[in-house]
C-alpha cells in the first residue's frame, strides 16, 4: 500500500541536520527488519534500549509500531509534528504514532476500505495515550467544515467523560482503563470526520464497592467531591471529604493508630498487628489523592465535555444523583432487628432498601447492597455510552453527504493484561480479552504475510511461534471450556458453590498444560496456589485467580430501581426485566459473546498494530528495566513477528516506488522508464548486479532478502547524490 512517490520529507532533513555519524551508532535502527542480527533477542532489546535512551520511543517491525512508554511529556505531539507526518509515506520519516495514523487514513481513502488500529500491551504500557494521540491527529489534520467541527469536538470530548466514569487508579496505572473500548470514527468521501460509535466492554464494576490497597474507585467520585460546587454537593447530600464514604476510603486512621501503639509494645507484635490491620481494615483503597491526578481540574474538564457532547442539564443532574446515591448506598449500615432480622440502621433516606433486605442475613444484606451499587453504576455507565453514541451518530441531513460513501477507522483500546496479588473474575475477563487480541494478532500478521507472498507468487517459509489458541480454547471451548463449566455451575439448581465449581474445573481441565490448582499429581499440595484458587498460564504470564464469591449470581434485585423517578435509572432497569424472571446469561458468557462479535468486526477491517511496552513497574521516566522489557517482547511475540517479516524477505517495495527511487543508478531506466514496471525493475537490479538469490520479483513488488543488498544500493545512491542519500539513510536504514 506504500505506493506514493518518494518525496523528500521535511522531517527527515530536519532529523539529518540534527544528527551526526556518532548519533547513528547511538540510536540503532528505526525498523527492526534492518537489524543485521535479527534473530537475536539481545540485539532487539539493545536496539529498543538505545533508542529509548535517546527519547526515541517508536520503532517499527515492518508496518507494526512498537512503542515504549516514556512516562514523561516528550513534546513530539505538537501541531507541527502532525503536519510533518501528514501525507508522508510510512518509511520516509522516523517512526511515530502519527505515521501509523496517517498511513491508516490514507489507506482508507485510497483503497476505500475500512481500517482498524489495534493497540495492545499490558496495563500501563500506553495504549490509552496512543489511542488519544491518534484521535487528536485526525481531529487536527482532517479537513472539517464549520458544522463538522461539532462532531470532531464531540469525538474528542468523549474521552474525558468516559475516562472519568470508566478509569481509575490501580497499582499498575494511575489512569487505568477499567473497561474495554472500541471506537469507530466515520469519515465521509472527502475524508472529514462525520460521526462515531463506541462499543464498550465489561466495566470492572466490583471497583465501585471494593478496591485493593493503594487503588481508587472510579475517578468521577473524587472529581465530584473535589470539584463540585458547594450547593450542588449539599443538594446531593454529600460532604467534600472522600474519607466520609465507605466506598472511597475506609477509616485508614486505624492503621496509623495501630502503628503507634505497636511501636510502644514490641517490634514483633507491631509487625503482626499492622499486617492484620492492613488486611482487615483496608477493604478500600485508602488513597483519595494521587499526585499525578488533579481531580478538581478534571471535574471542570468533564463538566465542559458533557456540555459539548450535548447533555441536558437535567441529565447531568440525574447522572450526579446516581453517583451520589452510590456513595450513600455504600454508607448504609445494618443492624439486627428485634426478631433477629437485619435492618438498616443509618439514615431513612435509603429506606427503599429495607423491603429488599429484611429477610436476609447481615452478610447477605451487605452483599445485596453492594450488588445494587454495582448494578446501578454499571448501568449508568452503559447509559452514558449510549448517550455519547447518540450525540456522535452520523446525521445525514446535517452533512448532506451519502452514508454509503463513508468509511471508518476503528480504534481498539482495551484494558491491558494485569496481575495483582488477588485476581478475581474481572481480571480473568480482562486477561482473557488480551488472549483473544493476541490470537488475532498472530492470525492476522502471519496470515497477511502469507497471503502477500502467495499473491505475489513467492514461496513461503513458515516460522515457529507460540500459538495461544490453546489458552483461548481452554477458556471458551463448548462443553469443556472454563466458561461452559462456570455456566453449568451457575445454572445448576440450588446454591452454587465455589468449591464444587473448583472441583468441576479440576475434573475437566486438570492436566491441561495451562491450568493448575493446588493439587499436585502425586497427591501433594502445591503451595503457590491457594485452595480457593486456580492458576492460568497465560501467554503473558501466570495468574492465580480466586474463585471465592465469584460464582455468586450477577443478577440484582432491580425492583426498586425500575420504578425510580430518576430518568436514567428507570431507563436502565427496564420494567420487563424487573417482572420477568428469566434467568440471564452469565456475565462470562455475555463477555465471551461480545468478544466474539468484536473479533468479527476487527477481522472485517484492514488492521494496523501498535504494540505498547512498559519500560518499568515504577511509572518512572528514563528507566528501562531490561528483564521487564524482555518479558514483554517475548510474550507479545515480537521476535516471531520480526522473523516472519524477515523469513523470506527483509524488504519489499512496489515496482513504481522502487524504480522512482533508484532509476538514476542505471542509464537504461534514467530519466524515465517507458516499458512495463516489472521490466524496468529487472533491468535496474541487473545493472546493479543483484544476485538471483538476493531478490525476487513478484507480481507488483520487488522482494529483497537481505538488508545488505539494499544498503549497497543506498550507498551507490549516496555516492551519486550525497544530499538526497543522507536523507534516505535516515529514513530507510535508520542509523546503523
Ligand atoms: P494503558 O492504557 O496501556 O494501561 P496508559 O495509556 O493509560 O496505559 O498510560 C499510562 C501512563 O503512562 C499515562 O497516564 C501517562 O502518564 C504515561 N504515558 C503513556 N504513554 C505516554 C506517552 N506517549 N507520552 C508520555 N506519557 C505517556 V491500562 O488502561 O491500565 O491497560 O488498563
Ligand atoms: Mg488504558
Amino acid at each position: 500500500s506504500q505506493s506514493s512517490p518518494l518525496l523528500i520529507p521535511l522531517g527527515c532533513i530536519h532529523r539529518v541536520m540534527e544528527s551526526t555519524l556518532t548519533a547513528r551508532d547511538r540510536v540503532g535502527v528505526q525498523d527492526f527488519v534492518l537489524l543485521e542480527n535479527y534473530t537475536s533477542e539481545a540485539a532487539f532489546i539493545e536496539n529498543l534500549r538505545r533508542r529509548f535512551g535517546e527519547k526515541l520511543i517508536y520503532t517499527y517491525i515492518g508496518s507494526v509500531l512498537v512503542s515504549v512508554n516514556p512516562y514523561k511529556d516528550l513534546e513530539i505531539y505538537s501541531k507541527a509534528h502532525m503536519e510533518r507526518y501528514r501525507g508522508v509515506s510510512f518509511y520516509e520519516i522516523s517512526p511515530h504514532i502519527y505515521a501509523v495514523s496517517d498511513n491508516t487514513y490514507r489507506a482508507m481513502r485510497t483503497e476505500r476500505r475500512d481500517q482498524c488500529i489495534l493497540i495492545s500491551g499490558e496495563s500501563g504500557a500506553g495504549k490509552t495515550e496512543a489511542s488519544k494521540k491518534i484521535l487528536q491527529y485526525y481531529a487536527t489534520t482532517c479537513p472539517v467544515t464549520d458544522h463538522m467541527s461539532t462532531i470532531r469536538d464531540r469525538l474528542l470530548q468523549s474521552n474525558p467523560v468516559l475516562e472519568a466514569f470508566g478509569n481509575a487508579k490501580t497499582l499498575r496505572n494511575d489512569n487505568s482503563s477499567r473497561f474495554g473500548k472500541y471506537m469507530d470514527v466515520q469519515f465521509d468521501f472527502r475524508g472529514a470526520p462525520i460521526g462515531g460509535h463506541i462499543l464498550n466492554y465489561l466495566l470492572e464494576k466490583s471497583r465501585v464497592v471494593h478496591q485493593n490497597h493503594g487503588e481508587r474507585n472510579f475517578h468521577i467520585f473524587y472529581q465530584l467531591l473535589e470539584g463540585g460546587e458547594q450547593d450542588q454537593l449539599s443538594k446531593l447530600g454529600l460532604e467534600r471529604n472522600a474519607q466520609k464514604y465507605h466506598y472511597l476510603v475506609k477509616v485508614c486512621v486505624c492503621v496509623c493508630v495501630c502503628v503507634c501503639v505497636c511501636v510502644c509494645v514490641c517490634v514483633c507484635v507491631c509487625v503482626c498487628v499492622v499486617i492484620l490491620t492492613v488486611m482487615s481494615c483496608t477493604s478500600q483503597g485508602c488513597c483519595p489523592r494521587v499526585s499525578s491526578i488533579n481531580d478538581k481540574n478534571d471535574w471542570k474538564t468533564v463538566r465542559k465535555a458533557l456540555i459539548v457532547i450535548g447533555f441536558h442539564e437535567e441529565e447531568v443532574e440525574d447522572l450526579l444523583n446516581i453517583i451520589a446515591s452510590v456513595l450513600h448506598l455504600g454508607n448504609t449500615q445494618f443492624g439486627e432487628g428485634e426478631d433477629g432480622e437485619t435492618q438498616i440502621t443509618t439514615e431513612p433516606q435509603l429506606t427503599y432498601l429495607s423491603k429488599m433486605i429484611s429477610p436476609l442475613s447481615f452478610e447477605q444484606a451487605v452483599a445485596a447492597r453492594d450488588a445494587l451499587a454495582k448494578a446501578v453504576y454499571g448501568r449508568a455507565f452503559t447509559w452514558l455510552v449510549a448517550k455519547i453514541n447518540q450525540s456522535l451518530a452520523f446525521k445525514d441531513e446535517v452533512y448532506n453527504s451519502s452514508k454509503g460513501s463513508s468509511s471508518v477507522i476503528g480504534l481498539l483500546d482495551i484494558y491491558g493484561f494485569e496481575v495483582f496479588q488477588h485476581n478475581s473474575f474481572e481480571q480473568f475477563c480482562i486477561n482473557y480479552c488480551n488472549e483473544k487480541l493476541q490470537q488475532l494478532f498472530i492470525k492476522l500478521t502471519l496470515k497477511s504475510e502469507q497471503e502477500e507472498y502467495e499473491a505475489e507468487g513467492i514461496t513461503w517459509e513458515p516460522v515457529k511461534y507460540f500459538d495461544n489458541k490453546i489458552i483461548c480454547d481452554l477458556v471458551e471451548e463448548k462443553h469443556k471450556g472454563f466458561i461452559s463449566i462456570l455456566d453449568e455451575e451457575c445454572l445448576r439448581p440450588g446454591e452454587p458453590s465455589d468449591i464444587s465449581f473448583l472441583e468441576k474445573l479440576e475434573e475437566t481441565l486438570g492436566g491441561h498444560a495451562h491450568f493448575v490448582t493446588h493439587k499436585l499429581a502425586n497427591g501433594k499440595t502445591r503451595k503457590a496456589v491457594g485452595r480457593e484458587e486456580f492458576r492460568l498460564i497465560h501467554y503473558a504470564g501466570e495468574v492465580n485467580y480466586t474463585v471465592n464469591g465469584e460464582l455468586a449470581n450477577q443478577s440484582v434485585n432491580s425492583r426498586t430501581a425500575g420504578s425510580s423517578d430518576n430518568q436514567i435509572l428507570s431507563q436502565c432497569f427496564h420494567r420487563e426485566e424487573v417482572t420477568t424472571q428469566k434467568r440471564p446469561e452469565t456475565a462470562a458468557t455475555q463477555f465471551k459473546n461480545s468478544l466474539a462479535k468484536l473479533i468479527e468486526i476487527l477481522m472485517s477491517k484492514e488492521p494496523s498494530y501498535v504494540r505498547c511496552i512498559k519500560p518499568n513497574d515504577a511509572k518512572q521516566s528514563g528507566r528501562f528495566d531490561e528483564a521487564l522489557v524482555r518479558h514483554q517482547v517475548k510474550y507479545l511475540g515480537l521476535m516471531e513477528n520480526l522473523r516472519v517479516r524477515r523469513a523470506g524477505f527483509a524488504y519489499r517495495r512496489r515496482y513504481e516506488a522502487f524504480l522512482q527511487r533508484y532509476k538514476s543508478l542505471c542509464p537504461g531506466t534514467w530519466p524515465n522508464w517507458q516499458g512495463r514496471l516489472a521490466d524496468g525493475v529487472a533491468a535496474l537490479v541487473q545493472h546493479l548486479g543483484y544476485k538471483p538469490e538476493e531478490y525476487k520479483l513478484g507480481k507488483t513488488k520487488i522482494f529483497i532478502r537481505f538488508p545488505k543488498t539494499l544498503f549497497t544500493t543506498e550507498d551507490a545512491l549516496e555516492a551519486r547524490r550525497p544530499a538526497l542519500a543522507l536523507t534516505l539513510q535516515t529514513s530507510w536504514r535508520g542509523y546503523r
